[in-house]
């Protein structure tokens, strides 16, 4: 692909032209040769949507949770975008998008983009490939972005840190299976969901989750809700969308995908770096000072160390 037809996808794609997004993504995804040069006409409008990630064991409902989550925000007017990372059900299936109509609705909702990602054949691995993912579409202006994985093992657990809130979905009824969820991604989550509140035991799980939370070794103070949905029918999710935010994110958020906002350290750098930062793209390695610089040591001197 030529610059201009680069620029051009870059273009159609800000417009809401959802093919010419698609095609964009796949640019992205694939690395293809107009990949560098996208990702850097895009970067500096990234940083400013809210990105969601529903992780969780297989069929515990992070579909079915993602599609009425996406319908909330939807009300609310934000353009919403969905990431299924490997969803073993595909995303067009009836079970994910509710009932037909539901589903109709939803795929001629201009304001709503989904798409689907295989969790192989990444080079430079899925949590890269997703941030670049996320990183386009926040750019385009989606004010919402859902990322689902099915959170089991650690490639999961270092996608999941491209996101802003971890929400984690589990179901009554677990077992031991909750405690294999708990090395990685209890950890990171920020609100903990037990869906299918309709069937017995939803009590008994939060129940043990929240006792999982007063044994684990939480690096913060936070302490992550525990809610109970029913997202077949909808009920508690609305609950979901309002949970209240973690503010402090360590390794995760827009800097861990290399989104453009600065934070406050690289506002107190300057701009300078920002700038220089920004005109390397956001698969660049943060920018060091060189060892030895601050004192002022010759090549040679630093080479010797
Ligand atoms: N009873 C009940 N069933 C539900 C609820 N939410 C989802 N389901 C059903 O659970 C099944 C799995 O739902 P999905 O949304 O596909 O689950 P998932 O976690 O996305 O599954 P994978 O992507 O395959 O891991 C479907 O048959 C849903 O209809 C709920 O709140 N209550
Ligand atoms: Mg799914």
């Amino acid at each position: 692909m030529t610059s201009v037809a680069g620029t051009d996808l870059v273009a159609r794609a800000r417009d809401g032209d959802k093919r010419a997004i698609a095609r964009l993504l796949s640019v992205v995804e694939n690395d293809e040769p107009a990949a560098a040069e996208v990702l850097r006409e895009l970067y500096p409008l990234t940083g400013r949507a809210r990105i969601i990630g529903v992780t969780g064991p297989p069929g515990g409902g992070k579909s079915t949770l993602v599609n009425r989550l996406a319908g909330a925000y939807r009300e609310h007017n934000a353009r919403v975008a969905v990431v299924a990372v490997d969803p073993s059900s595909p995303f067009s299936g009836g079970a994910l998008l509710g009932d037909r109509i539901r589903m109709q609705e939803r795929f001629l909702d201009e304001g709503l983009f989904i798409r689907s990602m295989a969790s192989r054949g990444h080079a430079g691995g899925l949590a890269r490939t997703t941030s670049r993912v996320v990183n386009v579409l926040d750019a385009l202006g989606y004010g919402v972005v859902l990322v689902e994985t099915v959170g089991v093992g650690q490639e999961e657990v270092e996608v999941i840190r491209v996101v802003d809130t971890v929400c984690l979905v589990t179901v009554p009824g677990l077992g031991d299976d909750i405690q294999a969820i708990k090395a990685g991604v209890l950890e990171i989550a920020d609100v903990l969901v037990v869906n299918k509140a309709d069937r017995p035991g939803a009590d008994e799980t939060a129940r043990d989750l929240a006792q999982m939370l007063t044994l684990g070794k939480l690096r913060t103070s936070w302490k992550p809700p525990i809610l109970r949905t029913t997202a077949a029918t909808g009920e508690g999710v609305g609950a979901r969308a309002q949970a209240p935010r973690r503010r402090a994110h360590p390794g995760r958020g827009p800097a861990a995908r290399g989104a453009g906002t600065p934070s406050a350290g690289q506002a107190r750098r300057g701009p300078r770096r920002a700038r220089r930062r920004a005109r390397r793209g956001p698969d660049a390695r943060p920018i060091r000072r060189r060892r030895g610089a601050a004192e002022g040591l010759t090549n040679a001197q630093r080479g010797a160390r």
